[in-house]
């Protein structure tokens, strides 16, 4: 059995979501342990990563336990970089025994081939992040940031985090057929299943031979994708979160 999950975003939003997405998620692991074969992380599991070279975040050190946990229970964990967490250094591989995708993942798994991808810039009209993109994950820029203390280095990433939530958070409703083109394109290439994270929309879609699956989020959906017995389904775990909201209060997802 493989499970697929995406954009936690742990770390943002009031201490009291933070601690209850924490907490749900340690059910979901401690439910499927026993049966779990894999678990994939598209991306954005922490809202930002960063390791110096003897720091990391205190605040992650519950979650990375309980990932460590699973791996020892014998769980084959890989992460996958987000655009939130995509500053992967050896801390994940060799402390926390997962294994790192700076871009796409993709595998065989009971005779299926499997895509799996964050995908953030996959919208032709994201040119601009694309080149962002390439300046935020330059060695050099990153070394430079390493010199910063990391007290005030991780306030200027969270503010630089949600500043790039509310500046994307507008056009998913646009780009959404950029993501099926995409998908289509690699189940064209010959996967059974493609896989994407980041625009926060939990979808399973066929597609021609193969089926497109973005695993959406545990900020507001709680889903998740698991393939077990030749069969990809879409689930949620509660969804203690959604509340009834004003219109003008609504918030955009947040990718
Ligand atoms: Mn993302």
């Amino acid at each position: 059995m493989i499970l697929f999950i995406s954009d936690a975003h742990l770390g943002t939003g009031s201490l009291e979501s933070q601690q209850k997405r924490k907490l749900l998620l340690k059910e979901l692991f401690d439910h499927y342990a026993p049966k779990l074969d894999r678990m994939v992380i598209i991306g954005d599991l922490f809202d930002f990563w960063f390791e110096w070279k003897h720091v990391i975040l205190k605040k992650h050190f519950q979650v990375l336990f309980w990932l460590k946990e699973l791996h020892e229970r014998g769980v084959e964990i890989h992460f996958l970089a987000g655009n939130h967490d995509f500053a992967l250094g050896s801390f994940l591989a060799e402390e926390v025994g997962v294994q790192v995708h700076m871009n796409e993942y993709s595998f065989n798994y009971d005779g299926k081939s499997f895509f799996a991808l964050h995908g953030d810039g996959l919208a032709p009209a994201d040119w601009g992040y694309r080149i962002l993109k390439r300046v935020l994950r330059s060695r050099f820029n990153q070394k430079l940031y390493s010199y910063l203390h990391p007290n005030w280095a991780v306030d200027l990433a969270l503010k630089s985090s949600r500043r790039s939530r509310n500046y994307s958070g507008r056009r998913w409703d646009i780009d959404g057929w950029a993501y099926s083109e995409a998908a289509e394109k690699y189940i064209r290439q010959g996967n059974d299943y493609v896989l994407f994270a980041h625009n926060h929309e939990s979808i399973l879609k066929p597609m021609g031979d193969g089926i497109y699956v973005n695993t959406g989020d545990w900020m507001k959906h709680f889903s998740y994708a698991e393939y077990a017995n030749g069969k990809m389904e879409l689930k949620y775990w509660g969804k203690p979160f959604i509340k009834a909201v004003e219109p003008s209060k609504v918030v955009t997802t947040t990718p």
